[in-house]
């Protein structure tokens, strides 16, 4: 192998890394110092391949509330992804799946409350709840985006 072929597969290995590299979404998630099941979340988006940074506050709700998440609409943490709001245990696929539809007008997803069996709130000898994932738009409304039954 030859210098010049040598530079041509080095030149194309840098072009081909960024793109890998770029491939993990970030998700900011904002949480009160002490919920270990928003712990349990971040660490199963990192098993999903995003990249998760967390942010503490001393008042997720008011945060919350800046995001248009209301109390009926609250978990224990929120998320941001790619402009969109994500409150909750919220499954990686739904969120992937917001972000290749991108449906209009959509502010982002919740699965309100805290649903033993949702991912982070795996819970030993409780049995899952059934709970919907909901799509909140900007104006306010909601509608199911997807339902997962319970055991
Ligand atoms: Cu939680």
């Amino acid at each position: 192998m030859n210098r010049r072929t040598l530079l041509t597969i080095a030149a194309l290995a840098t072009l081909a890394l960024p793109r890998v590299a770029s491939a993990a979404t970030v998700v900011d998630v904002y949480k009160g110092p002490e919920c270990d099941c928003c712990g349990d979340w971040m660490a199963y988006m990192r098993n999903n391949g995003f990249k998760v940074v967390a942010h503490e506050l001393p008042d997720v709700s008011a945060f919350r509330a800046r995001h248009g998440i209301t109390p009926a609409l609250a978990s224990c943490h929120t998320a941001l992804v790619d402009g969109y709001v994500i409150e909750g245990h919220v499954p990686a696929a739904d969120i992937r799946r917001l972000l290749s539809e991108r449906p209009a007008g959509a502010r982002g997803l919740t699965v309100a409350g805290m649903k033993h069996g949702s991912p982070g709130m795996e819970t030993p000898f409780i049995k899952p709840q059934a709970y919907t994932v909901q799509l909140i738009r900007q104006d306010g409304s909601t509608r199911v985006w997807r339902s997962y039954p319970g055991a």
